[in-house]
């Protein structure tokens, strides 16, 4: 097993601290922003907030996670979008954490003892060790729920095609089955919807959502770049700002898989 303990910077932790207020606000199980959970929060106000979390709150334990080893570098982060959702939850809510990076190729036995599924992402959370990136984020957020990252429920399935029909696409052998026009279709639909709600999902700030498809939209930029030598077209602006603005935050950049690692592990899907 290798790893790799993150430390939050002086920022981070005195942030970390200030994040972990514990206002009282409960967020419903689907982690959902409610009406009334951002009317207490505004309510509070960030002083009032400060000075609550600062007599009230111990700081975060860090929190241990198991995630996919790269496949090309030793004793670095590998390539999962479902680990650097996490990643990026943990990142934005500043809360330190210890990478355990595994090598998928060859499961360890220790990993295997605690999730037999032999998937990750999978966290420590009060004891346990949870898996599955929906489970994760969402426990994440109920446990540390302020900055609050909740996506409204009508707007979490925004982008949600985007992923499988890149799939598609990456492995289609037949220029004229229709796979690319697909995945043009769900980027078309999606740069409509930024125009009229972006720049981020849920508006102006980024929640859940961006940081479950801010991953795969790396993974489509990469995989389709080197294997079929495209690239979003320019007549999709909206989708473009919106990658270059998750790809450029500094918790993207702290998590993102190198790109070797991204054409490694999709070369066996393509190639067949
Ligand atoms: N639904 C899961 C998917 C996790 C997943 O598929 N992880 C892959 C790596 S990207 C994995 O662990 N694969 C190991 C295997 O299948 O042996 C989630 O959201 O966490």
């Amino acid at each position: 097993m290798s790893t790799v303990k993150i430390q939050p910077t002086a920022c981070a932790l005195s942030s970390t601290v200030r994040h972990l207020g514990f206002f009282n606000v409960q967020l419903p199980r689907d982690g959902a922003v409610s009406s009334k959970s951002c009317n207490q929060l505004r309510r509070y106000g960030t002083r009032r907030a400060l000075t609550l979390s600062m007599s009230s709150a111990s700081p975060p334990s860090t929190l241990e996670i198991c995630v996919k080893a790269s496949t090309t570098t030793p004793n670095k982060l590998g390539d999962c979008p479902f680990c650097q959702r996490v990643l990026l939850t943990l990142e934005e809510k500043h809360l330190p954490y210890d990478l355990k990076l595994v090598d998928l190729a060859n499961k360890p036995k220790w990993f295997l003892t605690i999730n037999p599924d032999g998937k990750v992402p999978v966290i420590k959370l009060d004891e346990k060790w949870i898996a599955d990136s929906d489970v994760i984020t969402q426990a994440i957020e109920e446990k540390y729920p302020v900055p609050p990252l909740g996506t409204p429920p009508e707007k979490a399935g925004v982008g949600s095609k985007i992923f499988s029909t890149f799939i598609g696409f990456l492995k289609s052998k037949n220029p004229s089955d229709g796979t690319e026009q697909a995945l043009l279709n769900e980027l078309s639909s999606f740069n409509d919807y930024l125009k009229e709600n972006g720049p981020f999902i849920n508006g102006k700030e980024v929640s859940a959502v961006d940081l479950s498809l801010g991953p795969k939209l790396h993974h489509l930029e990469i995989a389709l770049g080197h294997f079929k030598n495209w690239s979003v077209p320019d007549s999709l602006p909206h989708v473009k700002s919106y990658m270059k603005a998750i790809f450029s935050r500094d918790s993207f950049i702290k998590t993102r898989a190198q790109p070797e690692d991204v054409i490694a592990g999709w070369r066996p899907k393509v190639v067949g």
